[in-house]
């Protein structure tokens, strides 16, 4: 099993959770902020299994842009999504 954790930006958010839903993709939604921008974004946590990985990847790369954003005299380009996938020992629901 695998779990996900997705930062998204805030505009996608809507987007990528239907899209999760409608595929039966369960999902845990956290409020969160870049500590770069200090702006809101919004980190999922989604735990699959192993062969579900490439197809949450994909349902959420559909919905997901990069977007620049000016920050003092420097532009950066931001997400659409960032993710960290890793290894779970044991998944228990009791
Ligand atoms: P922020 O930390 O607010 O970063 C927003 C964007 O600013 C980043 O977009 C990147 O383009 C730029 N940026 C971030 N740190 C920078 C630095 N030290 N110097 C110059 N530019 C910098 P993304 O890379 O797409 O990141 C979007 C959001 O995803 C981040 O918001 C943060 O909340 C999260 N994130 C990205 N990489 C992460 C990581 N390695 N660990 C934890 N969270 C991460």
């Amino acid at each position: 099993m695998k779990l996900i954790i997705a930062i998204i930006q805030d505009e996608f958010i809507n987007k990528v959770i239907k899209a999760l839903m409608d595929n039966k993709i369960r999902t845990t939604k956290l409020s969160s902020t870049g500590g770069f921008l200090k702006s809101g974004n919004t980190t999922l946590f989604i735990g699959v299994e192993d062969k579900e990985v490439d197809n949450v990847v994909e349902l959420i790369r559909n919905q997901c842009d990069t977007k620049k954003v000016k920050t003092g005299n420097k532009e950066v380009t931001v997400g659409g999504a960032n993710l960290f996938i890793m290894d779970i020992d044991k998944y228990m629901k009791i």
